[in-house]
């Protein structure tokens, strides 16, 4: 065995060379590794010894893709190019060895070896869109001439990793070895590649399915309709199609420099900058700078969950689905049956479409105890309240959790507002409260808000966050205080849209604009959605707001046929001219005089007082870092995630820009848009959130 260089090794075994790449974590493609994987390649190749070469990783994975935290540096030699050149031409048959995941740049490596053998653990993919790129390495040029165009086209708009069993069926892996069993395996291949005098097959060769796809521009024509809804905005999505139709349409090298042009685009561009920032920030996320990563945590064995609603319901799907059992709890018996039925009916929809089996729904509905008795939840683990949003309703559930749940149990509420410190002094154990709030549907949306208490322990926090991993969300830890930070945010946007329609917009203005922008509705559609009756009580209507006149007026929203818009019975909504004149009778009597405000003044005055939210978030210490903030808007509301994130878009914008435009808006429309400290600290010092 003789070492290369730091992360790469190169030994002989009989007469196959092998190349054992060792990079935690995930053996990406740095400077070291392709310095190394250069080396060992040449010296490999000059060994008269070595007869077939055998590329293989230690750790927990095949290389997972380039080094994107070395994107936007100074490139380094040699380029993934350069050592794919040494790889592709070598003389000697060349076989990638995979386990764990062959992603991005790590495929595009093994798909220039001759031949590639797996473990069938191992999974495969291309998965450059998520981060605003493309395969730059030849995979765009390279995967169709093995998996085929719709196939190819699949993988690298949506970055799907394929399992090693379809991996094999689609010829991207030549066979699979026994599990555990990598090495050897990869040795025998290599070895009867040698025995059998097996041609040194480059993928570059294979032109007959990109041949079979040259003159059917139907192909991409329905690829990109059918996926229009989903890729709009981005543009990576688009680029990738247009390397897969020059990999049909051009000589190999032609459709290599159409790649490489376009891969430069988007690395270029804002849009990556900003899917590799949300990349880095999800996994910052997890970081509790007091909370250090070895801090223990409790065992999760069994849930309890109260309430059976949309929420609770939802909740109590996320841990079904980690295998974890749940008893679920309502006061009446009909909602409980109801809330159960909700879930089986989830389930039974989800196994409809293929994505679940009939033994995997009745497994999980195994899982699910309903109780009329919240005396049932004493051996839970963690007990997650779902009631209704009223701050006496949690005291009294709180209060007699206390009494009922066992020591040392974890005692969460799913507030989207509320004061978790109040919620907490209903009980004598303060320390094991936390608020985990979902957003809804809690079974969909990855986001989830960790509340810290002001006497929660560090131990129930540290289980809160992992917690969230174990059931595939992404948790941020937030302070305790009015909205917490998504919610506290969305306040701002809500409040600036309601003045808007008043003051000269109509509802289907500031939607369009915000929509425009990339959010997936804007906040009168999304109003509809939910129902404009949330919270509103007729018998105290006063018609002091339009959403009270609508109500008034019976329509509630999309469950009405009509709210702010007017829906047809396909629920496709239009404008109202009755919601118009509502809006003009009421701005009439409230004395406000309408003005044409344009569409950049409703961005503007929608997003900027957002930011400013967010820098007083985080002056005040209830988040702990600004990408945090990014992460919660962007897997909690659907910010757009080529934007980044409200702190990274803002700075985008430039802070001196929206510190000017709040002020000028200050002094035309009053002290909700009053500067932060923060941002004005920021500009004044030239800095950045990061710096805050
Ligand atoms: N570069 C740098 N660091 C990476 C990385 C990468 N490609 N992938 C993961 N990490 C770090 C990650 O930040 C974390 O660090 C740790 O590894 C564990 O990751 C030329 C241009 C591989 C499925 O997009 O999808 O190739 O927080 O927490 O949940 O065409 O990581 O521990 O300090 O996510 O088990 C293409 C991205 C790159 C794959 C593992 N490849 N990574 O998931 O662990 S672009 C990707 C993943 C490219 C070429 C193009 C996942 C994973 P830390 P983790 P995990």
């Amino acid at each position: 065995m003789a070492a290369i260089n730091a992360v790469t090794d190169l030994s002989v075994e009989g007469d196959i060379g092998v190349v054992t790449l060792d990079s935690p974590p995930v053996n990406a493609l740095s400077a070291l590794v392709r310095q190394g994987l250069k080396a060992a390649f040449e010296a490999a190749i000059a060994d008269p010894a070595v007869k077939a070469i055998v590329l293989i990783c230690a750790g927990r994975t095949f290389i997972a893709g380039a080094d994107i935290s070395e994107f936007g540096k100074p490139p380094v030699e040699p380029s993934l190019q350069a050592v794919q050149q040494v790889i592709e031409t070598s003389p000697k048959p060349v076989v990638a060895a995979i386990h764990g995941t062959a992603l991005g740049g790590g495929l595009e490596t093994a798909l220039v070896a001759h031949y590639r053998v797996a473990v069938p653990s191992a999974k495969a993919g291309l998965p450059e869109v998520n981060i605003g790129l493309l395969p730059g390495a030849g995979g765009t040029q390279r995967l169709p001439r093995i998996v085929g165009v719709e196939k190819a086209l699949e993988m690298v708009t949506s970055g799907q990793h394929v399992s090693a069993k379809a991996a094999l069926a689609m010829g991207l892996f030549d066979e699979l070895v026994e599990e555990g069993g990598l090495r050897e395996g990869a040795l025998a291949y290599a070895r009867t590649v040698l025995a059998e005098r097996r041609p040194l097959k480059k993928v570059r060769d294979l032109d007959a399915k990109v041949e079979a796809a040259r003159g059917r521009p139907e192909i991409f024509a329905e690829f990109r309709k059918a996926n229009a809804r989903k890729f709009r905005g981005f543009l990576a999505p688009e680029r990738n199609i247009q390397c897969i139709e020059a990999a049909v349409n051009l000589p190999f090298d032609e459709g290599l420099k159409v790649e490489h042009g376009l891969f430069l685009e988007l690395m270029a561009g804002s849009q990556s900058a900003a899917q590799r920032h949300v990349f880095f920030a999800e996994r910052q996320a997890a970081r509790i700078p007091d909370v250090p990563e070895d801090t223990p945590t409790l065992p999760i064995r069994k849930v309890g969950v109260i309430g059976a609603g949309t929420m609770g319901g939802g909740i109590a799907m996320n841990f079904l689905n980690a295998g974890v059992p749940v008893t679920i709890i309502e006061a009446k018996q009909e909602n409980l049956d109801r809330g159960v039925g909700v879930i089986r009916r989830n389930y039974e929809a989800t196994a409809k479409k293929g994505r679940l089996t009939e033994d995997e729904v009745e497994r999980r509905m195994g899982l699910l105890t309903p109780s009329l008795r919240l005396e049932d939840l004493a051996d839970c683990d963690l007990i997650i309240e779902a009631v209704f949003e009223l701050m006496a309703i949690k005291q009294e559930v709180f209060g007699r959790l206390d009494q009922i749940a066992k020591p040392g149990a974890i005692l969460a509420s799913n507030t989207s507002y509320l004061d978790i410190d109040v919620i907490a002094a209903a009980t004598g154990r303060p320390e094991s409260v936390i608020g985990l709030h979902f957003f809804s549907p809690a079974n969909v949306m990855r986001l989830l808000e960790v509340v810290r208490g002001a006497r929660t322990d560090k131990t129930v926090i540290a289980t809160a966050m992992r917690l969230g991993k174990t059931i595939g969300k992404v948790a941020v830890l937030v302070g305790n205080g009015h909205g917490f930070v998504g919610n506290r945010m969305l306040a701002e946007r809500q409040r600036e849209a309601q003045k808007l329609i008043l003051e000269g917009a109509m509802p289907w203005d500031v939607d369009r604009v915000l929509y425009d922008f990339g959010l997936p509705m804007g906040p009168f559609a999304m109003s509809d959605l939910a129902g404009l009756d949330i919270g509103w009580d007729p018998t105290q209507s006063s018609s002091s707001t339009v959403r009270e006149v609508l109500c008034e007026m019976d329509r509630r929203g999309q469950k009405t046929g009509a709210g702010f818009y007017d829906y047809d019975e396909n629920r496709v909504a239009r404008p109202s001219p009755i919601v118009e004149q509502v809006i003009l009778d009421f701005a009439a009597k409230a004395q406000i005089e309408r003005r044409r405000i344009d569409d950049q003044e409703i961005l503007e005055r929608c997003l900027y007082p957002m930011v400013n939210e967010g820098a007083r978030i985080l002056e005040e210490g209830k988040a702990i870092r600004a990408s945090d903030i990014d992460v919660v808007w962007i897997n909690g509301y659907g910010w757009p995630v080529y934007r980044g994130g409200p702190m990274f878009w803002g700075e985008l914008e430039g802070l001196g820009k929206i510190l000017e435009r709040m002020r000028q808006f200050q002094a035309a429309l009053g002290d909700d848009f009053k500067p932060s400290a923060l941002l004005e600290r920021l500009v004044t010092e030239g800095k950045g959130f990061k710096d805050a």
